[in-house]
């Protein structure tokens, strides 16, 4: 696909020791070349640096190099340059703008890596991949990030489409040649099995695919429990640094503190809470519906008590009120005593203020959520929600068709079912996607991307 010419710092703004400006389009050499003084590009070879000035006619404005690359052996598999200037906002821009006026265009947001895709040079899932190695915080997230860039993910699609495929491919030979077998042996003996196998290949994906959303999100997580207990003790102690303001009066924290935590690999984003209490002040009534509200939206719970003292009324409604959800409780201020006994129910016993016990909270946060055996070079796992979504999607048509074999419903109907599950997985490889979807994904992308 031809498209027009296409240019963007690919740099952050700011001063920098260097800035790199791409260009990427058909007439990406014939444009820098008319503003570079130094050899001939139109007739320079692909991969190769060329050392020289780029000038506004008499002006000079820079001392650059540029790397040539030729399509389609480039980023975009279209010709590309990339201009390295000195650092700095002012000249990146004269560049910038000199460019413009000898022919290319300012590029979008993601524009380059979009090409990548409509070229042909990248899948969905490797284009979304670059996104993740650039949000990477973690060696977890990058371990991910670049699996999928190397084809992994688009390799188990692929893998899994080719499956439905075969059955498919069962069912249109028996449709063109009925003679060859009765339908409903077709379906019991033939079908059935295999797609039941394909259910199971799915339902793998998806639970291993836990673990990687969560490497890739984090995990939301609400510090709850009545006020004084150590809440802001606690974010503190894990954050390691005085983020909450801590004091020994009754209801200091009056609104959500939010913090991010890299634990051991997997962020935490915590979100510590005014302690909930019977109150008539407004200004903390406001903060006690908030957190409940964060306790709704999070994926895992801390819910703090106080070892110093027995467990009262309030406790047990906060214990009530969270026991559906993913939730560890804490026993705080064990330096001072060992009150409360939950039975069965485990407590972790730490002290925020005296650091004693954190690494135990750790652990039980990574047995709740993480499988790390599955974490590794050599190890396909999903991570990206809209990916999990697709598959959950396919699971659902894989589902139906097999209740429509068990109700020897009429098997072109099977195949329906059949179809939409492969083209679910298409989605997710970009094989059958919307054109506002691809404008949607990569509009996140930042600029020079
Ligand atoms: N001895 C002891 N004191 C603690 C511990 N953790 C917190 N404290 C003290 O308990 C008091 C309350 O701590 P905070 O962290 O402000 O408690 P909170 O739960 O955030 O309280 P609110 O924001 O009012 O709901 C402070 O005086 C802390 O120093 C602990 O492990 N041991
Ligand atoms: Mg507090």
């Amino acid at each position: 696909m031809i498209f027009d010419t296409i240019v963007a710092k690919t740099t952050a703004d700011g001063t920098s020791a260097i800035n790199v400006i791409r260009v990427s389009g058909e007439d990406s050499f014939s444009i820098v070349n008319k503003i570079f003084k130094g050899a001939n590009l139109e007739k320079a070879s692909s991969h190769t640096i060329k050392y020289g000035y780029i000038h506004d006619q008499d002006k000079t404005i820079d001392e650059v190099m540029v790397f040539l690359y030729r399509a389609p052996k480039s980023f975009t598999a279209e010709d590309v340059i990339e201009i390295s200037t000195h650092g700095g906002n002012f000249v990146a821009n004269e560049v910038i703008k000199l460019l413009i006026k000898n022919g290319a265009r300012l590029a979008e947001n993601g524009e380059f890596t979009k090409r990548a895709y409509i070229n042909g040079r990248l899948d969905l899932t490797e284009a979304e991949s670059i996104m993740d190695i650039v949000n990477a915080k973690t060696n977890k997230q990058l371990t991910l990030a670049n699996n999928q860039l190397r084809g992994d993910v688009h390799n188990l699609v692929d893998n899994l489409q080719n499956k439905i495929l075969d059955i498919i491919a069962n069912i249109e030979v028996n449709i063109d040649y009925p003679e060859y077998d009765d339908v409903e042996h077709l379906t019991t003996t033939t079908i059935m099995p295999k797609i039941k196998t394909l259910i199971e290949n799915v339902d793998h994906v998806l639970k291993e695919s836990n673990t990687g959303q969560i490497i890739r999100d984090g995990i939301k997580t609400v510090i709850v429990g009545k006020p004084n207990v150590g809440k802001s003790s606690l974010l503190n102690s894990l954050l390691k640094e005085d983020k909450a303001i801590v004091t020994d009066i009754s209801g200091t924290t009056r609104d959500l503190i939010e913090a991010e935590l890299n634990l051991d690999g997997i962020i935490l984003k915590l979100i510590d809470t005014a302690g909930i209490r019977e109150t008539n002040d407004v200004v903390e009534k406001i903060g006690i519906d908030r957190t409940i509200k964060a306790i709704n939206k999070a994926s895992l719970v801390l819910l703090v008590l106080d070892q110093s003292n027995h467990l009262t009324e309030l406790d047990e409604t906060l214990l009530n009120l969270t026991k559906e959800k993913p939730r560890i409780i804490i026993g705080n201020k064990i330096d001072l005593g060992n009150k409360i006994d939950l039975g069965h129910e485990n407590i972790i016993n730490i002290s925020a203020k005296k650091n004693l016990g954190l690494e135990r909270l750790s652990k039980e946060v990574k047995d709740l959520f993480v499988d790390e055996s599955i974490i590794s070079d050599s190890y396909t796992i999903i991570s990206n929600t809209r990916h999990i979504g697709k598959i959950k999607e396919t699971k659902k048509a894989l589902e139906d068709a097999y209740a429509a074999c068990e109700n020897l419903i009429p098997i072109d109907m099977v195949e329906i079912d059949l179809r939409k599950a492969w083209s679910s997985l298409g989605e997710i490889t970009g094989q059958n996607t919307s054109e506002d979807l691809i404008s949607t994904l990569f509009s996140k992308f930042c600029l020079g991307k």
